[in-house]
């Protein structure tokens, strides 16, 4: 399937990674409805997006079937991007990471199902493995999450399986590894790149939860577009598939990395508790994704980087000498 002039849903549509794979297939000649209930997306998110003809946007909330059946008319391929996406956050909060993650999806694919939707692509997480000693991890290895996140995750990738398998429909979950990258919200409930940039910026030193030995796939967001696009080309159907750089690197030498790139290491790293629910090692093996959807990571960590951190000076007229 090719993606241009294809009808395209996207979930999430005024998140970090919604509104930065929407604002590539507008760029492809997608025509593109965008759903958010703009509860963490942002319309400041959509600026490119909106400048497009082809490009609708409608707030509102995948848990309302009657939403979803009203803006599904003739849509080719929805990439289902809209979630709960803190791990901490869903620790604190597990019956409201349930609701958006477990029963939004399954609202989705039964409005999809009803409205006859061709595809669907799944946001999956990385968390799903829980802390199972193997390295790297592998589609086929046991999935045993330690938090509530992971299990809606994990939840989510058998629903898009069964109804494969029951209904037809076609469905693929990316398994996607700490994806970072332009867009990322400096909250505390945000991924720890866009937290320590917004540390950086502030001239404040750094926090790193536990010892700093856990170790991260950081993944850059342009090479998770990438993998969505070869997803919805692709014919396969009742996959999962790790998307990752498919190299790990420890926090620690993370955030030396991070202060070295923007010469700011005269910066503090400071050491705090462990975090509860958080897993040690986290690094992919990619060989599924390569070979099924050609896939190949363009961006290293550094790379990846030195990127999002001249993106981040432009947009905010920010002046920090990238290394
Ligand atoms: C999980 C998933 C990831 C994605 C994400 C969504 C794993 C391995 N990864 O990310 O794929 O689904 O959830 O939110 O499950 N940290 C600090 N200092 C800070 C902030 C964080 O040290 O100021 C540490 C944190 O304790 C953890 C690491 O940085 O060890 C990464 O944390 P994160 O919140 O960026 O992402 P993580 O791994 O929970």
């Amino acid at each position: 399937m090719n993606i241009e002039e294809k009808r395209i849903l996207v979930t999430g549509v005024a998140g970090f990674i919604g509104s930065n794979l929407t604002d590539r297939l507008l760029n492809l000649g997608a025509n593109v409805i965008g759903v958010d209930n703009l509860f963490n997306g942002r319309l400041e998110n959509l600026e490119e997006a909106l400048n497009y003809k082809h490009f609708q946007f409608h707030k509102g909330d995948i848990r309302d079937l009657n939403f979803l059946l009203d803006i599904f008319k003739d849509i080719d391929i929805i990439f289902h991007e809209a979630a709960f996406t803190s791990v901490p956050q869903s620790i604190k909060m597990p019956e409201s990471c349930n609701d958006v993650n477990i029963n939004g999806t399954l609202n989705l694919l039964n409005a999809a199902r009803k409205r006859d939707v061709k595809k669907i692509i799944f946001a999956s997480s990385s968390s799903i493995y829980g802390d199972t000693p193997t390295l790297p991890k592998i589609e086929s290895m046991p999935r045993i999450p330690i938090s509530p996140y992971g299990v809606t995750k994990l939840t989510c990738e058998s629903y898009m399986q069964v109804f494969h398998q029951v209904y037809g429909l076609n469905t693929i979950s990316l398994r996607y590894f700490n994806v970072f990258g332009p867009r990322q919200q400096d909250s505390p409930y945000s991924g720890v790149i866009a937290i320590w940039l917004g540390q950086i910026i502030k001239n404040k030193n750094l926090i790193i939860f536990g010892d700093g030995n856990q170790s991260r796939d950081f993944t850059y967001i342009k090479d998770v577009v990438q993998a969505n696009i070869l997803a919805a080309e692709n014919k396969i159907s009742g996959e999962i598939l790790n998307i990752a750089a498919g190299s790990p690197i420890k926090l620690l030498d993370l955030a030396k990395l991070m202060l070295k790139l923007t010469n700011k290491e005269d910066l503090g790293i400071n050491f705090d508790l462990p975090r509860p629910g958080d897993i040690i090692h986290s690094f992919a093996d990619i060989s599924k994704a390569k070979e099924v959807l050609k896939f190949q990571p363009k961006y290293t960590q550094e790379l990846g980087l030195r990127d999002y951190f001249e993106w981040y000076c432009k947009k905010y007229g920010i002046n920090l000498k990238i290394k």
